[in-house]
């Protein structure tokens, strides 16, 4: 090793942190185990149950650090105008002395790890290198999963290699010194006082959407918050799609799911290839093609059980980490809408005695695994995982799907005019918040294309990015915008979701390929009556009037919330968006009179 610029750096960050040594991680079987063994006797992991869970961990945050905080993640640009309303920003020069504090001698006592990591498969051209310093053996071992890391990347990089600077010290994990710090133009990451996931796993929101979203804006290529899946029909011809949901809005679940019966019998198949992030290019044939740069899934456990997400499940039953779930005195997990019956008592997330039926003061329920507590698991151990994730060009898309969490006005699916309509309705995508973020569950965000929270630079730039690309496209995928979580006036989803949305994805890539007609309404095109297969589902009639039920005085109140809310991207903003805008104000009121 003899990369004159990793040494360097890495001396200055010790000189810094002050560790008592250093250790490079391999990537081999053997040191992963040394370091499983070492945190199972500090305590900082839980080894558990070998027998149902082979080679799987438990690890418990502190219980002021189980989901990202955007309010302590900040865009450090020389220019604030360069971050854009979108982020928290802080002056670089600010923000490396303040972090500068917290990271002083942190690391006294401890060892600092060293991870060389490939997003993407090692030696692609379009893979990103980055080298993660940390001083938590659970960042190691969950990046051991989530990414490609050891020795291979460092023969990769070379000796003058260029690769993403991203240090970690879980410090005092104290939380009013948190800070989860972005320098895109020095293309790097600073990340002090957390333990949780996408604040410290810093190849996955930090490198590959906040710093990678800006490399490709300035190389021409997209990073983006979406699964990827394949949909083999029955001659065996595969279409893809990307799809960004929000967090906690059902990637893992649509990327991962089962064809209902009537699918699976005439031969429908599903391949995994991502769960969270896509980074798309333009082929030299036309077409957008997307790579998964992950190698594992770090998913909400939550609500994952044998009927919604069976594959899943599969993925999890061996050399898993569990974090913040419930933990049964036999040493196995549990989570709310799991599988099996609710142990009767056990530890739940937050360290305390748990038992089942408990309620808290207002007489709620007390959950033993916190919302957004996860699983990291390796993408391999996916049943139905494509082989296309090794693929250095990726696969190329068929559709590109955005989608919301929304209980009303949203229907369950339609199709964009054209690719400036799709942009704008990527970028007016709003969702309700949900246990994935700090904030008022169920709160109506704006949250454009998913990417609010990830989006590296100003998303009015962003939005001209995609916009750009767009014309550059000779192929473009179709664009259309889901909605699974529609309710009615009981409050319960119209939708049946989970595996029943091939249904929807089926619509989608006939729509794509120009297979079948549909209806033009003021907002899109939907589903002619008839359009969809239902076959086997309980909605009539007046349940699939309810699903695509377009009120167009509340749609106009929703165009200019938009309005209001491109306002704050003042001249960054591009005209096509508020011309998109306009055109659907426009239909709207004509379709009204
Ligand atoms: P991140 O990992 O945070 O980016 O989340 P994600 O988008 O991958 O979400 P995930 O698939 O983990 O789903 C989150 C929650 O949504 C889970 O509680 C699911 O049970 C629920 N969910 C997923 N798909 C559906 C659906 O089609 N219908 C309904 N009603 N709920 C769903
Ligand atoms: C999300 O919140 O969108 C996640 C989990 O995928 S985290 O890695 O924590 O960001
Ligand atoms: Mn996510």
């Amino acid at each position: 090793m003899n990369n004159s610029l990793l040494l360097n750096w890495i001396k200055e960050m010790a000189q810094m942190c002050k560790p008592e040594k250093i250790v490079w991680i391999d990537g081999s079987r053997e040191q992963q185990a040394e370091l499983e063994k070492e945190a199972i006797s500090t305590g900082e992991l839980i080894q558990l149950n070998q027998e149902k869970w082979p080679g799987c961990l438990y690890h418990r945050t502190a219980v002021n650090d189980v989901a990202r905080t955007e309010n302590l993640t900040f865009i450090c640009t020389r220019n604030k105008e360069d971050a854009g309303s979108n982020n928290n920003w802080m002056a670089p020069e600010k923000a490396y002395r303040q972090a500068g504090e917290y990271f002083k001698g942190s690391m006294q006592g401890r060892t600092m790890y060293v991870i060389p990591f490939s997003m993407g498969p090692v030696g692609s051209p379009f893979s990103k290198i980055g080298i993660e310093l940390t001083d938590s053996i659970y960042v190691v071992l969950n990046m051991l999963i989530m990414t490609r890391a050891g020795s291979k990347v460092l023969n990769e990089l070379g000796d003058d290699g260029d690769f993403t600077r991203c240090l970690h010290s879980k410090a005092e994990l104290d939380d009013k010194k948190r800070l989860i710090l972005h320098f895109p133009e020095d293309n790097t990451i600073w990340s002090v006082n957390s333990g949780y996931g996408g604040n410290v796993l810093l190849g996955k929101k930090c490198l590959s959407l906040r710093i990678a979203s800006y490399l490709g804006k300035h190389e021409g290529w997209l990073a983006e918050h979406m699964l990827i899946m394949g949909v083999e029909d029955p001659t065996g011809n595969i279409d893809y799609i990307a799809a960004a949901f929000p967090s906690a809005c059902g990637k893992t679940n649509l990327a991962m799911l089962v064809p209902p019966e009537s699918y699976s019998a005439r031969g429908y198949k599903i391949w995994t290839v991502g769960d969270d992030i896509a980074w798309i290019r333009l082929g030299d044939d036309g077409r957008l093609w997307a790579v998964n740069p992950e190698s594992g899934f770090f998913g909400v456990a939550p609500g994952t059980n044998s009927q919604s997400n069976p594959n899943a499940l599969e993925t999890i039953r061996r050399n898993t980490i569990f974090t913040n779930v419930l933990l049964t005195d036999d040493g196995s997990v549990w989570w709310e809408k799991g599988e099996g019956p609710a142990p009767l008592e056990g530890t739940a997330w937050d360290g305390r005695r748990w038992k089942w039926g408990m309620t808290d003061e207002d007489g709620l329920p007390v959950p033993g695994a916190h919302p957004n507590s996860r699983f990291t698991a390796p993408f391999k151990q996916c049943p139905i995982a494509s082989p296309e994730l090794e693929s250095p060009k990726g696969v190329p898309l068929s559709a590109i799907i955005f989608g919301g969490r929304r209980s009303e006005l949203v229907p369950l699916v339609f199709e964009a005019f054209d690719w400036n309509h799709g942009v704008y309705t990527g970028a007016t995508m709003s969702s309700e918040l949900t246990a994935a973020q700090y904030g008022k569950l169920g709160k109506v965000r704006h949250d454009p294309m998913a990417m609010m929270p990830f989006c590296g630079y100003n998303m009015g730039d962003y939005f001209r990015h995609w916009l750009d690309l767009g014309k550059k496209i000779k192929n473009p995928p179709g664009i259309f915008h889901v909605n699974w979580f529609r309710k009615d006036a009981d409050d319960k989803f119209i939708w049946p979701g989970f595996g029943e949305n091939l249904r929807i994805l089926d619509w989608i890539i006939q729509r794509a390929k120009g297979r079948v007609k549909a209806v033009e309404t003021p907002l899109g095109y939907i589903p002619e009556p008839g359009g969809l297969n239902l076959e086997g589902l309980r909605i009539d009639n007046s349940g699939f009037q309810a699903l695509f039920e377009i009120d167009r005085e509340k749609w106009l109140g929703e165009a200019a919330d938009n309005r209001r809310f491109f306002s704050q991207f003042g001249s960054r903003l591009p005209k096509e968006l508020l011309d998109e805008c306009t055109f659907l104000e426009k239909r709207m009121r004509s379709a009204r009179s």
